[in-house]
């Protein structure tokens, strides 16, 4: 008898047809999320899971879940799983990086420009007929927007991807600041990064761009003050957490203009985010589409797969999360 794994939202089919050669597969095909006690009732007799970041996989769900060995998150983050609690039972934790890393940053670059440069604005001043309307061709001060060639960026968190943004930052001649838990002097050599206490990246960066974990240490880890500190013509780009951003502060700082806008793709609650944030022209809303490229997409199912697949031959899945878990249980 093959194991069972069951997968929470209908990922792309490569992964999928993966799993098939190995496992009992069941997929929530539905379009919207799985219900919280249909999970729990679905896990009853599975051996894996495939997570999303909608879903909190705690020890409510292990209980559930007797047979559940270990839970491959259709992510890179994971702040949605108990991890210690899945060490605790002997469950292995597995995430996506790399394969994201390039779409990701690819997106914050998108967000930093369409806002920079006014590009939803302009975009529906064109299709609406308001540019028509007007009956002229242009204006010299019509959607002037910031430069981004030269300025300087400061890139908060310094992993794969705040590293794929920076990269990304060398092409268009930036001063690259970045803060992160750990220095990586090697990075700094190679893009010539300088590293800054959180306070001065703010204080001195055109463009802060948030790409750190969503941890207790990183929630709201900007506030009221540190956006204070951003220059008045400086804009945020969230491709993180909604969580490491304090709402209520942004929109106060939106609205008596400490910064210049923001390009946000990540919200604290999801989909019921602040609706406030609608009113402003110089903000640029996206519904949490980072890594939401066919290439990227595609990597995280087929990487959701080897890991599965690795686990069930008895061996360590590539992406574990939980390193330590193996002390409690071999793999298979
Ligand atoms: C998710 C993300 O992959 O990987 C992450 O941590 O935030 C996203 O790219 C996506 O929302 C699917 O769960």
């Amino acid at each position: 008898m093959k194991p069972k794994v069951f997968i929470t939202r209908a990922v792309p089919e490569n992964g999928i047809e993966m799993l098939r050669e190995h496992f009992e597969v069941e997929v929530w095909s539905e379009e919207h999320e799985i219900p919280r006690e249909v999970l729990l009732k679905k896990v009853r007799d599975v051996d894996a899971l495939v997570s999303m970041l909608s879903e909190r996989v705690d020890g409510e769900l292990f209980d559930a879940a007797p047979r559940l060995k270990i839970v491959a998150n259709y992510a890179v983050g994971y702040d949605n799983i108990d991890v210690k609690e899945a060490t605790r039972r002997g469950i292995y934790v597995t995430n996506t990086p790399d394969v994201l890393t390039n779409a990701t940053a690819d997106f914050a670059w998108t967000l930093l420009l369409a806002t920079a440069r006014r590009l939803i604005e302009a975009d529906s001043f064109t299709r609406s007929g308001e540019w028509k309307r007007k009956g002229i061709a242009w204006h010299p001060r019509w959607f002037l927007g910031y430069d981004a060639y030269g300025k300087t960026i400061g890139i908060v968190g310094f992993g794969r991807i705040g590293q794929a943004i920076a990269r990304r930052a060398k092409g268009f001649g930036m001063r690259i600041l970045y803060n992160s838990r750990t220095r990586k002097p090697e990075v700094e050599k190679e893009l010539g990064a300088e590293f800054k206490p959180l306070d001065e990246l703010l204080r001195e960066s055109d463009f802060v761009v948030l790409a750190v974990p969503l941890t207790r240490e990183t929630h709201h880890l900007i506030n009221e003050g540190r956006l204070r500190l951003m220059k008045p013509t400086a804009i945020l780009v969230n491709i993180a957490r909604g969580k490491v951003v304090d709402t209520e502060a942004l929109v106060k700082a939106l609205k008596e203009g400490w910064i210049a806008g923001a390009g946000l793709d990540v919200y604290e609650e999801e989909p019921y985010y602040h609706e406030e944030l609608f009113s402003f022209d110089n903000v640029v809303l996206a519904p949490h589409i980072g890594s939401a490229t066919h290439g990227a997409r595609e990597g995280m199912a087929e990487l959701v797969a080897r890991n599965l697949i690795a686990f069930k031959n008895g061996q360590i899945p590539p992406t574990l999360v939980n390193r330590e878990v193996v002390n409690v249980r071999k793999p298979g």
